[in-house]
């Protein structure tokens, strides 16, 4: 027999008790004393990894077989969460393993519990990457994903007296035990050192990169199961690692000392995900990160590919593709040239076909400031090899530029993929742009303001490569694992076929009048309400009326998400509480959750105020159950779960023409909630499918926003509205400050300033009035309840399967290929 045939293993209770039970006391050494419940979830945990391990190979064996054309996601950020829980509903697992857990007297909440968050992602990109993941591997397209596996993830976020305060987050601290180290596909990166040219034995001008500072990055492979498919592909991160002789020279030298420091620099690298949603520029240490899993990724594609294929590339991009989410892995443009050229001596031209005929590039923002720019002068330190190539690249094409608008010499200067000025940058989306065959945005707004603003340059050279691919979610995380009691609700009524055809949902639609229904999904409303209150009591201390309206906005904390709208509505409803303006008043409890950059010192400050704000309201015995505030620290993926399930409204307030797409608004559709939103986004997609009738719409559109623009005057607005101009007063008197004075004088300030790119006060009554309208409606518990399945009805569209074979069919044109089952 060979050493990899090995018999199915089971998948009943019995053998999967059987194998805990082993990894338990014969895996991990732990007898009856252990006082942590810990190891009883890695036990758990290498039961279940087992069964992935089989299907994994046979996915693997069929993609080779079928000698399938393949492409790789290469993204910084890979937003996993737990991984436990939806594995086992992957598999199919659930009812075996409760049953398996019960015999063990063990319950299964606890394991999930004990698993922490794999927060190796800022916010909804990196989510959006783990989405992608979970539907490519439900659709068997042979698609891998390539990140970074970071020792630290996103930090744990702690409030001190109402401040942000941030934690690492050593998620790594216990043994990892989904991941597999694969050292026999590391990976050597060079950084530094210097470019030399040369003429090879035929006489040709090469270059090499020359004495650098080389680094290990050493892969760790994550399975990524497909739902009751038999596939399981792969996500495989990379930690930084010094080489084997790093300390050589030091330790010759006689300085130990020295050379465990050249160790702790290389492994820097992948030490810590910089915590920065929207721009993090100008970081040595970032620009590593970016190259390192560019030239890590890449590698390891062309070594499989020569392994197979040899030398050949000339059906490279036939069999291969590369998706670059977002700017931050654009190093694979120049770093794919440099491994054609130099390592495999293809010609320019040739090289060039190859890495146009194979990147395709994703952007996931509007805000100018966050498409990212190196300076010149990082990159010739870091990357000396790679900066040549660039050059080469602009030179070549804006001579096409030059072509094709002759004398046009603004337009070149617009597009180059060099800033001039006094720091000269590299432009790494304009990298991306040129470099790709595809570029696309991620809501149609979103690609139509890109297309229009921008790239519009870009968009005028080559419109044949823009393309919109609306973002979506996966249904198992965030309705069926998420939400059990809705899901078995649906299914009993439609079947099960929703959670992998989303759009099946739509037969819930004639179901929204209906008397009986309306009232079992009352029910799992209110069942979620209970276990998301008792959370809320749980991490804030604070009790959630269940019969009140839970409100919630969950994000990143940013100006153009305007958490700020959201807290001057809160304070207009304390006024209104405080001033008896309470007739038909409809109780509400609202939440705000998410983390704000570290650096980011008007976001801090708004976290701040809620929680200022949160204090005074919830220690109000006039205010009592009418309404509570809360601000919910460490929001994360595994917070969500919980939360998403529990909401009546969700607020999707970002200024309009500012928010890519947004994506907790569609978990909080899915699952039923009501939104109130802004024309922006995704959420301009949500509203059509579920018509106008059952979304709540206020504020300027993107156009308006910028036509405002041109004469904003936030103080008239103020001046012109009474209940702003009461808030704004509350908030000047120090009401919620009284022990720190000042200290909110800056969001005075913004909210007032002719220059506020947010436009808070612009959308200040719009956004009262419909609140209004919130109340009104809700007071209306069946009308209601007919609004929250119509939207869980309308949400077909959002579901990554949906946006994946979109990607498919539009950009990497993959066959479906399945594996062989097991057993
Ligand atoms: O596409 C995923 C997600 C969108 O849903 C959000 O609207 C958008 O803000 C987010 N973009 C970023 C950009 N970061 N950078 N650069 O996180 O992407």
């Amino acid at each position: 027999p060979q050493l990899t045939d090995v018999p199915p293993l089971g998948m009943d209770a019995a053998s999967l008790e059987m194998d805990i039970r082993h990894y338990y006391t014969n895996n991990l050494g732990r007898d009856q004393h252990c006082r942590l419940l810990y190891y009883a979830y890695e036990a758990l945990a290498l039961t279940i990894r087992d069964r992935l391990m089989e299907r994994w190979k046979n996915t693997r064996q069929a993609y080779e077989d079928a000698d399938a054309r393949r492409c790789y996601y290469l993204s910084l950020e890979f937003l996993m969460g737990r991984t436990l829980g939806n594995a086992v509903l992957n598999l199919g697992l659930d009812e075996e393993i409760e049953k398996a857990l019960n015999n063990l007297c063990l319950r299964y909440e606890d394991m999930v519990d004990a698993e922490p968050d794999a927060g190796l992602g800022n916010g909804g990109l990196g989510r959006l990457a783990a989405c992608f993941l979970d539907s490519c591997a439900t659709l068997q397209l042979p698609v891998m994903g390539y990140g970074i596996r970071y020792e630290y993830g996103m930090f744990r976020q702690n409030i001190n007296n109402g401040y942000q305060v941030e934690e690492p987050d050593h998620w790594l601290a216990m043994t990892n035990r989904w991941e597999v180290e694969r050292r026999e596909y590391r990976q050597r990166i060079k950084f530094g050192g210097h470019s030399e040219h040369y003429y090879d034995d035929n006489g040709r001008r090469r270059a090499r990169w020359v004495d650098t500072q080389d680094v290990q990055a050493i892969p760790y492979d994550v399975p990524i199961p497909g739902f009751n498919n038999g596939t399981v592909n792969t996500l495989r991160l990379w930690r930084a690692e010094a080489t084997e002789e790093f300390d050589l020279g030091e330790f010759n030298a006689g300085d130990y000392a020295g050379s465990v420091a050249a160790k702790n620099e290389a492994e820097k690298i992948t030490m810590v995900l910089y915590p920065n949603d929207a721009s993090e520029n100008g970081k040595n240490l970032r620009l590593g990160q970016q190259y390192f899993l560019a030239s890590a990724s890449l590698q390891d594609v062309i070594d499989r590919w020569t392994t197979i294929k040899g030398k050949d590339f000339s059906r490279f991009a036939e069999l291969n593709c590369f998706q670059l989410n977002d700017t931050h892995p654009c190093c694979a443009v120049p770093e794919l040239m440099r491994l054609l050229l130099d390592v495999h001596h293809l010609t320019w031209d040739e090289a060039w076909e190859i890495v146009q005929a194979t990147m395709a590039y994703t952007n996931h923002t509007l805000l100018p400031e966050a498409l990212e720019k190196w300076s010149v002068r990082m990159f010739q330190h870091l990357l000396p090899r790679l900066l040549e190539i660039i050059y080469e690249i602009n030179a070549r094409f804006l001579k096409e530029v030059a072509l094709r608008w002759p004398g046009d010499l603004e337009r070149q200067r617009r597009m180059s993929l060099i800033e001039e000025g006094p720091v000269p940058q590299v432009r790494m989306a304009y990298l991306g742009i040129v470099g790709s065959f595809s570029v696309n945005g991620v809501a149609a707004l979103h690609s139509r303001l890109l297309q229009q603003g921008l790239f519009r340059d870009f968009y005028e050279m080559w419109p044949e490569k823009f393309n919109n691919k609306t973002n979506g979610v996966t249904q198992r995380r965030w309705l069926a694992y998420a939400n059990p009691l809705l899901a078995e609700l649906i299914s009993s009524r439609i079947g099960s076929g929703w959670t992998t055809d989303l759009a099946q949902l739509k037969q819930l639609e004639p179901l929204a009048a209906d008397r009986a229904f309306q009232q079992q999904w009352q029910q799992v409303k209110n069942a979620n309400k209970e276990l998301l209150a008792d959370f809320v009591a749980d991490k804030c201390g604070v009790a959630f009326p269940l019969d009140s309206l839970f409100d919630v906005q969950v994000k990143r904390i940013h100006e153009y998400k305007r958490q700020l709208l959201n807290i001057l509505h809160v304070i207009h409803l304390y006024q209104r509480i405080k001033q008896g303006d309470i007739a038909d008043w409809v109780p509400r409890a609202i939440l705000i959750g998410g983390k704000a950059a570290p650096g980011y010192a008007m976001a801090k400050l708004i976290i701040k105020l809620v929680n200022n704000v949160a204090t005074v309201i919830n220690h109000d015995p006039q205010v009592g159950d009418l309404l509570k505030l809360v601000f919910l620290p460490n929001y994360n993926v595994s917070a969500m779960e919980i939360i998403c399930a529990g909401t009546d409204l969700s607020e999707q307030i970002s200024t309009a023409g500012k928010e890519a797409s947004g994506t907790g608004n569609m978990k909080f559709m899915m699952n039923g909630a009501l939104t109130i939103g802004t024309l922006d986004g995704a959420n301009i997609e949500m509203r059509e499918e579920v018509g106008a009738d059952n979304f709540f719409l206020f504020g300027l559109s993107a156009e308006e926003v910028e036509e405002r623009r041109r004469h904003y005057d936030p103080a008239a607005i103020i001046a012109a509205d009474k209940h702003l101009g009461q808030v704004m007063q509350l908030l000047q008197s120090a009401h919620f400050n009284q022990f720190e004075p000042g200290i909110f004088d800056p969001i005075i300030r913004a909210i007032v300033n002719p220059d506020d790119l947010w436009m808070v006060a612009a959308d200040f009554d719009s956004y009262r009035i419909a609140q209004e309208e919130v109340s009104r409606a809700y007071r209306d518990q069946q009308g209601w309840t007919r609004m929250s399945i119509l939207n869980s009805a309308a949400s077909g569209k959002f579901s990554t399967d949906r946006t994946m074979h979109q990607y498919n069919e539009d950009i990497w044109r993959l066959q479906a290929v399945a594996a062989r089952k097991v057993g």
